[in-house]
């Protein structure tokens, strides 16, 4: 039996304007943002500036000086379709969840934005901006359904993606209405800008596996990263 909830209608937000978002234009704007989320995420609890008092016996380097930053180009996209850049350590690292939750809207018959990656136990915000009643039915990549929430206007609803998994997203009353959501376990992941590049910072050095997803393609290499700047080119595929 499907299992259909319905949040509590709320105020229109008045920074969505109803209605748009068909343009490429706004559907790159998205992304970008949800791109831009995704890297400000990933720096988790490493900012350099947050740093407490130095320890009083220890007199060794910041923190930051040991720890890396990733700079990497990616095969380049465009206005849909991006690579995504995973780190996998050899070694335990303990990286915090980003503290920004990632919002999917409905606004003119589509998500927005189409497509959002996020580490297991993130929880992602459903929001609807518009009047056309939706359902957001969400699908593992066995096709399984993992919620199925109907929506109007106002409406909100949070759901933490535990497991790793390609998920689908679809509107049961709308079939041009889909959108889809990444769930990884690697502690350093992001979608890389139109062109390839991206930037991780805040990365603990040692060996990883990374993974470059661009379309149906999937490539590994194994990096050393060292503490500083570490330039990577992923551009062979
Ligand atoms: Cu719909």
């Amino acid at each position: 039996m499907r299992h259909v909830t319905v949040g509590e209608a709320g105020p229109v937000d008045p920074t969505v304007p109803a209605g748009r978002g068909r343009g490429p234009a706004r559907r790159v704007s998205q992304l970008v943002a949800a791109v831009a989320a995704l890297v400000v995420a990933s720096c988790g609890g490493d900012v350099p500036e947050a740093q407490p008092e130095p320890p009083a016996v220890e007199a060794s380097a910041p923190q930051d000086a040991s720890l890396a930053e990733v700079v990497g180009v990616a095969p380049g996209g465009d206005a849909t379709l991006r690579a995504i850049v995973l780190l996998d350590p050899h070694h335990e690292v303990d990286v915090p969840l980003p503290e920004e939750m990632p919002v999917m809207d409905q606004i003119g018959r589509q998500f927005v934005p189409k497509f959002i990656l996020v580490r297991a136990g993130q929880t992602i915000n459903f929001i609807s901006s518009e009047d056309d009643i939706h359902t957001v039915h969400v699908k593992n990549s066995a096709g399984e359904s993992l919620f199925n929430v109907a929506f109007i206007n106002g409406s909100s609803y949070t759901h933490t993606f535990e497991v790793g998994d390609a998920l689908t997203v679809i509107c049961d009353t709308h079939t041009e209405m889909f959108a889809d959501i990444m769930v990884v376990d690697s502690p350093y992941a992001t979608v890389a800008a139109r062109d390839g590049s991206f930037t991780l910072p805040g990365v603990v050095p040692g060996r990883y596996t990374v993974t470059v997803i661009f379309a149906a393609d999937r490539r590994e290499y194994e990096v050393e990263i060292v503490p500083g700047r570490n330039d990577l080119d992923f551009t062979e595929m």
